[in-house]
């Protein structure tokens, strides 16, 4: 496999990955230590980080906790590395990505400032040749991509944006020396998970912020605080098991689901647990019953309480009632988390817009102006969310066999085998793409487990003697159907704007993206794939 490496131009290497955050970065200590391939990955940011070098936008923080949002294949690693909260802000989870970069000397194989525009299939020569924007041409017999599932900022076509005289900002997008919002009128749009955490923050330093709110969303207090050293230590002696934890459970988090049922709890007991599951905060309290993604009436249950807990959070009544007029099933989008979202509409500087009733039309030089008011601000956020999981991937041009894009192959939405390749494009991997449980888990874990089984199955056919493996169109077209049945099986196609169906960028398909199955049963479909020689791939 150790084919050409002496050839100028193009540059051959055994594998080229695209991207440096979380899963490039295993994806090259993989294949280079546990297998000798040569690889390169090939990073359009100017740091490693992915997403965490992206999202640098005010109170950017993980809603995993920490301990469990990390690599756990080096022990080492594990037992060195100190984070300082429960939830690790952007700025620690960089100097964790970075330190892991310099730690295992990853840095000599990593490209930087280098976006690949396009990927193309050489059948002749069994090889993906690669071209970046700066014409840099690059070749592999394994194209493995690990660009992200939210990478991709969506910015609404609101006419006027380019005539708006202040300066806007997409909070995927933000300047690395920060924005200084002090005596400033800012315009926030948006209330997803990003909108969620910022508001608080850019609230405390500006002189006003206006909250343009479409869907009103669901949060529960994050409860974050600096890591107890207690706890610290615990985690530390008891890691296998919690690895264990995160390994058998459906989202890859290092806490149980209860399996009470919400239908079968008296309401009294039932509001206890709420309760008691929102002093503890964070995204634990969707554990706390185990029916409330399948079943509406269970789900009513979680939703009338957390409605409950934004009118008895906000002061004015009216303001409450804009918030908590929430119109999906809790947890059916991404379910935000947060500090201190609620109480910032009591503070004087802040307002919220309804853009339900009163849309926006325009962008105005000075501000923005919906169908019935005109806003004057001085600097827009847009919170505006991602092309999720398609939208980079789709952004390369990625021509596989017989010259078929990918853009064509996935014209009706998504279509791979195990969210890790797609008919048409021989060893191209996706790590956590399409297709695979990915954003519906704790990230970290799902990409340890995409990364690991890639590399064993380059292994596998190394030890074959395959040169070439590419999933089945059958094995596709069954996996698009199981996902889909799986999504059927929960609440979650009830929330129609949400991005998991990729509803929220006009024009995109609307197909269900992630695997809604659960990461351990996925995780066991996996094996078994391999196990059974890998059935539903042809290698050759
Ligand atoms: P999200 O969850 O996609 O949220 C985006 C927000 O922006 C959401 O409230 C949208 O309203 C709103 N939005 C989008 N376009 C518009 C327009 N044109 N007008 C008004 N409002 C708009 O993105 P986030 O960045 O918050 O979170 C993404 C993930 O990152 C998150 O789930 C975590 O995994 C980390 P809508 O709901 O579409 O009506």
């Amino acid at each position: 496999m150790d084919m050409h490496t002496s050839s100028p131009d193009p540059r051959y290497y055994d594998a080229l990955v695209i991207g440096a955050g979380f899963g490039g970065l295993y994806q090259l200590y993989c294949l280079r230590e546990r297998l000798g391939m040569s690889v390169l990955v090939l990073e359009a940011a100017d740091g490693v980080g992915g997403t965490w070098y992206w999202n640098r936008y005010p109170g950017a923080r993980c809603d995993s906790e920490s301990h469990g949002y990390c690599y756990t294949f080096s022990d080492d690693l594990v037992r060195e590395w100190e984070w300082s909260e429960r939830y690790p802000g952007q700025p620690e989870v960089l100097r964790y990505l970075n330190h892991v970069a310099d730690r295992f000397d990853l840095r000599r194989d990593i490209r930087l400032d280098c976006r690949v525009k396009s990927a193309r299939f050489d059948e002749v020569e069994n090889l993906w040749r690669v071209e970046t924007d700066a014409g840099e041409r690059y070749a592999a017999r394994f194209l493995i991509t690990a660009v992200g599932c939210l990478s991709s900022a969506n910015i609404p076509d609101i006419p006027g944006l380019d005539g708006f005289k202040g300066d806007w900002y997409h909070t995927g997008e933000w300047p690395h020396q920060g924005v200084d919002f002090t005596a400033k009128r800012v315009g926030q749009i948006g209330t997803g998970s990003t909108g969620i955490q910022a508001a608080p923050v850019i609230a405390a330093d500006a002189a006003h912020l206006t909250v343009f709110q479409r869907t009103a969303n669901y949060s529960v207090p994050a409860r974050n605080g600096p890591m107890d050293p207690a706890i610290r230590r615990q985690i530390k002696e008891r890691y296998h098991e919690i690895r264990e934890a995160m390994h058998l459970s459906p989202n890859g988090h290092p806490f149980l689901i209860s399996e009470r049922k919400a239908v079968e709890t008296d309401p009294a007991e039932r509001e206890a647990l709420y309760e008691e599951a929102w002093e503890k905060g964070g995204l634990r309290f969707r554990a706390v019953f185990q029916d409330l993604l399948v079943d509406q009436a269970a789900n009513d249950t979680a939703s009338e309480f957390l409605k409950s807990k934004i009118m008895a959070t906000v002061d004015d009544p009216a303001v409450g009632e804009i918030l908590a007029k929430i119109d999906h099933p809790f947890a059916t989008k991404r379910p935000p988390i947060d500090t201190d979202y609620f109480e910032t509409f009591n503070l004087p500087n802040v307002s919220l817009v309804d853009l339900r009733a009163d849309p926006i039309e325009c962008i105005l030089p000075n501000g923005i102006k919906t169908r019935s008011r005109e806003f004057d601000l001085d600097i827009l956020v847009f919170a505006t969310g991602f092309d999720a999981m398609t939208g980079t991937l789709l952004k390369i041009e990625i021509e596989g066999r017989d010259g078929r894009t990918l853009r064509e192959a996935w014209k009706e939405g998504p279509r791979t085998y195990l969210g890790l390749q797609v008919d048409g494009f021989p060893n191209l991997f996706t790590v956590t793409g399409p297709g695979s449980p990915s954003v519906l888990t704790n990230m970290p874990v799902a990409i340890e487990q995409h990364v690991e089984w890639i590399t064993d199955c380059i292994a596998a056919m190394r030890n074959n003697g395959a040169a070439s493996i590419e999933a089945t169109a059958d094995a596709v077209s069954d996996w698009v159907a199981h996902v889909n049945a799986c999504a059927d099986a929960t609440l979650m196609p009830k929330a129609g704007h949400s991005w998991y169906l990729g509803a929220n960028v006009p024009g995109k398909p609307r197909v269900f993206m992630p695997y809604p199955g659960g990461m351990h049963r996925y995780r066991e479909i996996c094996a078994q794939v391999a196990a059974n020689a890998y059935e539903g791939f042809v290698l050759r």
